[in-house]
């Protein structure tokens, strides 16, 4: 049995960076991480992996070099939260007691829920990468690229960075413009969304590209099943219950299904559908005052991204000062939340909006419009601001930069 003052549960993007936080309020000697993997890694690149752009290489560090020094890093899972005793319970049969929990476990991949999978991914023609095993997967298949179909795959769930499963789309079309085989592709995005992107703005934009750039969009088309052999991939049409339609691929690229985590479904902290119950604004849990979260795992009704983790590691840090001093919460969380839509290899679309789906734009410049800085932004700046930026504690979003940008420009 151990004890701890706080403690962090997962050790991703949002566990890292609360738990720099947190050892700069109270001491490292008084935090604690519990992360089973050995490997962390920055996923927003995994985009340009998939299309050749990076070295999956370069998007992993080990966790030992990461989590910061003199925080207890507590190398397992997590089996069990119980809240009402403030303890948690670990695969090694540990129990760790806590004053104050942080919930960051991130979410799920489930390519089981689609029929065929994971073991389609053993066949060539097929990657995803929402993955690290798969991410180089989408690479091969793209240049090996011949003729037909390429095939893009959005699922009926909630996701994390929603524009990732278009994004390789796009760089997809230009490889094959580059590599002069574009014209032998139709290239098709089914979705299970009733729309191209949730945000007018940004949609309209994209719709402008889809059909410059002759990309095929079908609404409401959920993947069911990828039978290899045959290169087909089956999906149902949301809106026509038990009407399927198989189409056949030359590249699939699959976005999976996506839920919360085993040990918070059905357990106290979660809500219904299993995600951890959040105050939306100031990401305290409803029920347990010693509770917080961040991050993919919680049920704060904005997209799903790591620019959403460095907003809310901002407020939430706030958050905890106040609780920790038997003072109320003050700073709200916006719903803040960013996703550089790459539109080519050298262009993106940076949309950045809020709870209210009204764009929020850090630039004092249309953002709808694809720009090569923002390309960069991504690629090159990015990677920098996450690791010694966001981890080290540093980094609570555009924020404050927005306001200083628009001084006198509105
Ligand atoms: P994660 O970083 O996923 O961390 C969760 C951690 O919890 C993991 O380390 C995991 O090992 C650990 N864990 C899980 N279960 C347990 C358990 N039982 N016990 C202990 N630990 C556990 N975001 C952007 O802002 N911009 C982008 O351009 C962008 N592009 C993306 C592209 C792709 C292909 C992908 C996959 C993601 C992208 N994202 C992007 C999203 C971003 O990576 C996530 O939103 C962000 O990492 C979420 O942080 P998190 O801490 O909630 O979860
Ligand atoms: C961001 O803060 C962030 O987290 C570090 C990302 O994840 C990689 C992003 O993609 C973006 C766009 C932001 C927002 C930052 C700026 C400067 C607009």
């Amino acid at each position: 049995k151990e004890h701890v003052k706080v403690l962090v549960l997962g050790g991703g993007s949002g566990g890292i960076a609360m738990s720099a936080r947190m050892k700069r309020k109270v001491g490292a000697e008084n935090v604690a991480v519990v992360e089973p993997s050995e490997m962390h890694y920055y996923q927003p690149i995994w985009t340009l992996v998939g299309a050749g752009a990076k070295s999956v290489e370069s998007s992993g560090r080990p966790t030992a070099s990461i989590v910061p020094s003199g925080v207890r890093w507590i190398r397992s899972k997590v089996t069990e939260v119980n809240p009402d005793t403030n303890s948690v319970r670990t695969d090694c049969g540990k129990e760790i007691t806590y004053e104050y929990l942080i919930v960051a476990l991130g979410l799920q991949l489930h390519y089981e829920r689609i029929k065929g999978l994971p073991e389609a991914f053993h066949h060539p023609k097929i990657g995803s990468n929402y993955s690290l095993k798969t991410v180089q997967k989408t690479w091969k298949a793209l240049q090996e690229f011949r003729e037909g179909n390429a095939i893009f795959s959005f699922p009926n769930s909630p996701v994390k960075c929603a524009g990732a499963p278009q994004k390789i789309m796009y760089l997809s079309d230009a490889y094959l413009r580059k590599t002069g085989k574009r014209s032998n592709a139709t290239i098709i995005y089914n979705t299970s969304l009733p729309v191209l992107f949730g945000i007018k703005k940004y949609a309209d934009a994209l719709w402008e590209i889809v059909r410059a750039r002759d990309l095929n969009v079908n609404l409401r088309h959920n993947l069911i099943e990828v039978r290899p052999e045959k290169q087909e991939a089956v999906f149902e049409n949301l809106d026509k219950p038990g009407v399927t339609k198989v189409f056949e691929y030359e590249m699939l690229h699959v976005t999976p299904p996506m839920g919360p985590p085993d040990v918070l479904k059905g357990s106290p902290l979660a809500d219904e559908a299993g995600w951890l119950n959040l105050n939306k604004e100031t990401l305290q849990h409803p029920v347990y005052p010693n509770v917080f979260g961040i991050g993919d795992c919680t049920n704060l009704p904005t997209a799903k991204t790591a620019a959403a983790v460095a907003a809310q590691s901002g407020v939430l840090d706030r958050t905890i000062s106040r609780i920790m001093k038997k003072n109320h919460p003050d700073k709200k969380y916006d719903g803040y939340t960013s996703c550089p839509l790459v539109t080519s290899y050298n262009t993106v679309i940076l949309a950045e909006f809020d709870y209210n789906g009204q764009p929020l734009e850090t630039f004092p410049l249309d953002q709808s419009k694809e720009r090569r800085i923002m390309y960069h932004m991504k690629a090159d700046l990015m990677p920098h601001l996450y690791w010694h930026g966001l981890l080290r504690g540093l980094w609570g979003g555009p924020g404050p930069y927005r306001t200083l940008m628009h001084l006198g420009m509105k």
